[in-house]
């Protein structure tokens, strides 16, 4: 077989970086080791920046996220017994999107089939072969039949545990990574959300957030602990845990139910530089993983998609290799300022297991900070909603 771009990764990097390059005549392959209905059980990002807004509407898969999403133009920060909100749209001008990943990556997979695009489904053993030449090729596997492309450019689009990242030599490669001392524990049920606005809330008993998807499906999170496990906690037990974290009114007008979905994400930081080899880049979580505080990693991916996608438009239209060959200095730029706000933020936010007093009172001091202050607030809005691309 033979395509222009082989896209290893079939979650949402993968197939809007597919959709952007067909609305421009440029084909792609991708391979997904999972089943399509496996991808979409996943529920990880909510909120989307105005960035990815822009690239869904360019791949022209806007319009059911224009009709059900919920626009936010704040949010609310709790601390002790303070509550304060930062307001996005007064600040910065711009709201964001609350509107699930697995949403965004439906629509995608709705897209790309109803253009008939290629996506190759339960795949194994995928290998990137030459990607230092000009003549890179993917095999693979699917059901003991082994295949083969050819290609011009691989996209590595396959998540942090994928196999793209590792094909780039150990010595071309530098990685940086912070394990944070929790997980978040998060619940998905089918309620009312407590709040119009997400509540990102710093208790002495850890950190917790009430987000959302829609009218009547809520996404909750508290802080836990790395060796907890999700059936050790019954929705009884999160339930109560969550109301303790969060403002009292909240508390007392938290409507609960039973969980459709429970799991733990650990929270990490982790970039790999650089983020091409030859012919073969690496986007979203392949490259880099954040920490949730401040949703930056899927809107982080999006951004890479933009620079890759803008990249390879201008190499098949002109010939001019500009685009590609800056890629990963581009999109680097952009990533360590969301590592730094998400790195930021979660520190603001959590209960660290060996925070001293000082550390705690450092900690207050920058809560009460951004509560009174203009700047910090701008600071902080600005860097949620979005930085440019
Ligand atoms: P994904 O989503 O991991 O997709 C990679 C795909 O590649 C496939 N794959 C392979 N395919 C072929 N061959 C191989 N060898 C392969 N290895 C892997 C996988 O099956 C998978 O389908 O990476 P991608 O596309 O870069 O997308 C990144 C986002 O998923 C991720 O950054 C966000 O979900 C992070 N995140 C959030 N981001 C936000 O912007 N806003 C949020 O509100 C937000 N909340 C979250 C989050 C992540 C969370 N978890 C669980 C990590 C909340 C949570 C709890
Ligand atoms: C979510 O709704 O899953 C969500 C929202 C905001 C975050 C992280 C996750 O910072």
């Amino acid at each position: 077989m033979q395509t222009q771009v082989v896209i290893v990764g079939g979650g949402p990097s993968g197939l809007l970086l597919s959709q952007l390059l067909h609305v421009r005549g440029i084909d792609s392959i991708v391979l997904e080791r999972k089943t399509k209905d496996y991808v979409l059980g996943r529920i990880r990002a909510g909120v989307l920046e105005q960035g990815l807004l822009g690239l869904m509407a360019e791949a022209g898969v806007d319009a059911r996220m224009k009709a059900e999403g919920l626009r936010h133009d704040g949010t609310l920060i709790s601390y002790g017994d303070e509550t304060f909100r930062i307001d996005f749209a007064k600040l910065t001008g711009t709201p964001v999107m609350v509107y699930g990943q697995t949403e965004v990556t439906r629509d995608l997979y709705a897209a790309r089939e109803a253009a008939d695009g290629v996506i190759e489904f339960n795949v194994e053993n995928v290998a990137i072969h030459g990607a230092d030449t000009d003549t890179p090729s993917v095999t693979y596997e699917v059901g003991g039949d082994a295949r083969r492309i050819d290609c011009d450019f691989v996209a590595g689009c396959d998540g942090f545990h994928g196999v793209s990242r590792q094909t780039i030599p150990l010595d071309l490669r530098t990685e940086y990574e912070k394990v944070y001392p929790f997980g978040w524990l998060g619940i998905l049920s089918e309620t009312p959300p407590v709040s119009h606005e997400l509540i990102y809330a710093n208790s002495e008993r850890g950190f917790a957030l009430c987000s959302m998807r829609n009218d009547n499906l809520s996404r909750y999170y508290i802080q836990c602990s790395m060796s907890d496990r999700p059936k050790d906690w019954t929705d009884e037990a999160f339930w109560q845990e969550l109301k303790r974290r969060i403002p009292r009114d909240r508390a007392e007008q938290l409507v609960t139910g039973p969980s459709i979905e429970k799991s733990i994400a650990p929270l990490r930081s982790f970039v790999t530089e650089p983020m091409r080899w030859g012919r073969l880049f690496l986007c979203g979580d392949a490259a880099h993983i954040v920490p949730p505080t401040g949703a930056k990693g899927l809107n982080t991916a999006a951004s890479d998609v933009h620079y890759l996608y803008t990249g390879l438009r201008q190499f098949y239209e002109t010939g001019n290799s500009e685009g590609i060959d800056s890629y990963s200095d581009r999109a680097l730029a952009r990533v360590w300022k969301a590592e730094r706000f998400s790195w930021w933020f979660s520190s603001l936010m959590h209960r660290y297991p060996d925070q001293s007093p000082f550390d705690l009172r450092m900690q207050q001091a920058e809560l009460a900070f951004l509560r009174s202050n203009a700047a910090a607030q701008q600071a902080m809005a600005e860097n949620y909603v979005g930085l440019p691309y």
